[in-house]
């Protein structure tokens, strides 16, 4: 990976004497597992996992800021985590658990919304996104969501967490929290940073190539999902939106063959210029139809190894309270000191 690093530090007395960085992440069981969940985050997670102390969470809490169907949310949340383990996450490496499945996340997010001004908050980007589009009331969860996840991220006193482009303001503010308690009550809390890759970390959507592969796009055309089968990538990548002309490359003002062909690079590990080489002068069918069948092969064995995991729920439960175990002393410990600092009895 080609990290960029977002910010400086990452460090902290309190993380010094580790060796390895500690590092947080997760996704929210909002909806199905796209190529960009994977491509902007998680293959980070799977290749950096033997350096790092990891934990993959998968944050329920989060999922619920926008309305989701009751009897699809459990589902929904083993599905990410099998998931999860089907991309590569190895739980003997790395710790997988359910946030709602820790309460310790919900009560310092508390304690950190009485810590983060309100103007702080009113800043966020994806709030004003995600408000606009809701069309049911707009919780105060969806508001809150960033300190929930700054609660997440300095439970576990991590340094690295490793994102997709559309997260860094939300890792920004969780820094500014922690200093402001820091500064405020004594220090608490290791100041992480967003670790983002130069490459993949904003897919766009197949439908709409100035707007971001996701989750909760209400047209599927626009994502392929990481359960999706051969005939569905097939007919995604068919009626994929591309820009005027007949050129493959990957310029600025080619935001869908860009796009494309990231997919491409990243997927059928080939790197944008030796494939904008091999397809000179070829056409966009062509390019689309190898496109989809890099995209096949790809999902394959991580399908394959999905239902294997699906079919056998006992190890993912205990997979899970693995996981929930070995994280749950380093966030006692945290919130402990959290509440003797505040002056909570
Ligand atoms: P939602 O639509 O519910 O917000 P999402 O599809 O945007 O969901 P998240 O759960 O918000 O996905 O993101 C999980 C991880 O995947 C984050 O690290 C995020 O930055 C990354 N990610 C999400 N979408 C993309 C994308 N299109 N390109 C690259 N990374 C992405
Ligand atoms: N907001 C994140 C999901 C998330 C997260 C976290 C990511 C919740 N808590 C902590 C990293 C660290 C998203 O990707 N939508």
């Amino acid at each position: 990976m080609d990290k960029k690093e977002d910010a400086i530090d990452g460090e902290s007395e309190l993380n010094m004497s580790t060796k390895k960085p500690a590092v947080f992440s997760g996704v929210a069981p909002s909806g199905s597992l796209h190529i960009g969940n994977y491509i902007g985050a998680i293959r980070h997670w799977v290749e950096f996992q033997d350096k790092e102390d990891n934990i993959f969470c998968v944050v329920d809490l989060h999922a619920i800021t926008t309305p989701q169907d009751p009897r699809k949310l459990k589902e929904k949340i083993y599905e990410v985590a099998a998931l999860y383990l089907a991309c590569g996450i190895n739980p003997d490496k790395s710790k997988i658990f359910v946030q709602s499945h820790n309460p310790d996340h919900a009560q310092l997010a508390w304690i950190l919304n009485c810590v983060t001004p309100i103007g702080w908050m009113r800043r966020m980007t994806q709030f004003k996104d995600k408000s606009q589009k809701q069309k049911e009331i707009v919780s105060m969860g969806l508001f809150d969501y960033p300190v929930l996840m700054a609660a997440d991220i300095l439970l576990y006193q991590t340094n690295e967490v490793p994102v997709g482009e559309d997260q860094k303001q939300h890792v920004e503010i969780t820094r500014d929290i922690a200093r402001r308690f820091n500064s405020r009550f004594g220090e608490a809390f290791t100041i992480p940073k967003a670790v983002i890759d130069t490459t993949g970390a904003r897919i766009m959507s197949l439908q709409n190539p100035l707007a971001k592969m996701s989750k909760s796009d209400p047209n599927p055309d626009g994502s392929i999902f990481l359960l999706d089968d051969a005939d569905a990538v097939q007919h995604k990548i068919r009626i994929a939106v591309t820009d005027s002309g007949k050129e493959v490359k990957a310029s600025e003002n080619k935001p869908a063959l860009k796009n494309l062909l990231t997919i491409y690079s990243v997927l059928g590990n080939e790197s944008v210029e030796a494939l904008e080489e091999r397809y000179q002068g070829v056409g966009y069918r062509e390019f689309k139809a190898d496109l989809a069948e890099v995209v096949i092969e790809f999902l394959r064995p991580i399908q394959k190894k999905y239902r294997e995991i699906w079919e056998s729920r006992g190890y993912l439960d205990d997979v899970l309270r693995r996981g929930l175990e070995m994280v749950r002393p380093v966030s006692h410990e945290t919130l402990a000191r959290v509440r003797e600092l505040v002056g909570l009895g």
